[in-house]
């Protein structure tokens, strides 16, 4: 039987900059990425994304804008992942090192794809043209890519965080 685990990631970006986290430990470890994880039960996905950023890198996010979806598949393995990336320009608070993420924010011109999930590459270009975007990877282990589409998808809804 197929089952399918839905997580949040947060993209935090001034505009010529943006903070990623190296991954101290568990899945995507030794890898920078932005901040996200696992939705809980009785939370949405934007509190999930809120949750995520804060306890990952202290910062609270003062709005999100949901800029795609990505769907991955692991070869061999029936549990599909289904990623919800947002981003924020507007936030609080200071970073802080966690025991899962060590925060550093890189110019846009020196972003270390070679120590990303490879997938990185492929979708960032939309997310730094403001285009939404839908897209699928298969991967085999955590470095190779068998095969992917990506898509312009339709905008998805903005929000903004009261009270946080
Ligand atoms: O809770 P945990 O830290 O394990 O959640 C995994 C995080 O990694 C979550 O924010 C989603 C994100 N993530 C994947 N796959 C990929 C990927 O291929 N690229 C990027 N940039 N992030 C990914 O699970």
């Amino acid at each position: 039987m197929v089952s399918k685990k839905v997580f949040s990631l947060i993209m935090v970006r001034k505009e010529a900059e943006i903070l990623l986290g190296f991954k101290l430990r568990g899945f995507g470890a030794g890898k920078w990425n932005g901040f996200g994880g696992k939705l809980e039960p009785k939370e949405n996905i934007y509190e999930c994304a809120l949750r995520e950023l804060k306890e990952e890198c202290g910062l609270s996010a003062k709005n999100l804008r949901q800029i795609g979806i990505l769907d991955f598949e692991f070869e061999g393995n029936p549990i599909l992942l289904e990623v919800n990336v947002f981003e924020t320009f507007s936030f609080e608070g200071e970073t802080v090192e966690t025991d899962e993420m060590r925060p550093k924010w890189f110019k846009l011109s020196d972003v270390p794809f070679n120590q990303m999930w490879p997938d990185d590459t492929i979708w960032f270009p939309y997310m730094l043209k403001g285009i939404p975007f839908r897209g699928y990877f298969l991967y085999r282990g955590e470095e190779t890519i068998l095969s992917h589409k990506i898509n312009e998808s339709m905008e998805f809804s903005n929000v903004s965080v009261q009270n946080s």
